[in-house]
């Protein structure tokens, strides 16, 4: 059942999410998920910086979906956009993440050119806009995370 106050506006196309095995969210499950408001900072690369209330589903709600769950090593999340845009996420911090679907109330997809974004304690341009996958990932001891990433440059 969807909350009046944190609008879910229907999704341009389903997100993928991987683990041991993949299925696709869609907006009817997204918005049967718990959603949840949360204060991110934003910080890009060229020092612009600003705090916001964003909502949407956390982002261990969004890997439940997979029928089975995430490997038990897994280290990292990566996380895909439209764009291609890629953010490879330690897999901690990934979970105190949001699928975000709207900030201050009013949903991304009426707001921005986008109708989901990534957001944790992450860089700014780890911040995924327009997430089409999320994907567990098991990285080797001593492997670069940055590797994995599609980080456009600094806006
Ligand atoms: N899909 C996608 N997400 C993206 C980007 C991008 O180019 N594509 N740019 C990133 C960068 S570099 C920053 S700093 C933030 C900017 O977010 P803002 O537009 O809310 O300031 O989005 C991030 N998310
Ligand atoms: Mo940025």
């Amino acid at each position: 059942m969807s909350d009046a106050a944190f609008p879910v506006p229907s999704l341009s196309s389903p997100i993928q999410v991987v683990g041991e095995d993949a299925t696709t969210v869609d907006t009817e499950h997204l918005a049967a998920l718990p959603m949840r408001e949360r204060e991110y900072e934003i910080v890009c690369s060229t020092g612009d910086r600003y705090t916001e209330p964003w909502y949407g589903v956390p982002v261990p709600a969004v890997l439940e979906a997979a029928p089975t769950s995430m490997p038990l090593e897994t280290t990292h999340l990566l996380v895909d956009s439209d764009d291609g845009h890629r953010a490879c996420v330690d897999v901690a911090t990934a979970l105190e993440g949001l699928l975000a679907v709207g900030k201050r109330g009013e949903a991304l997809a009426d707001a921005a050119g986008h109708d989901t974004r990534f957001v944790a304690a992450v860089e700014g341009p780890r911040t995924v806009k327009g997430v089409t996958r999320l994907e567990a990932a098991v990285l080797e001891p001593g492997e670069d995370p940055e590797a994995y990433e599609e980080l456009v440059p600094a806006e």
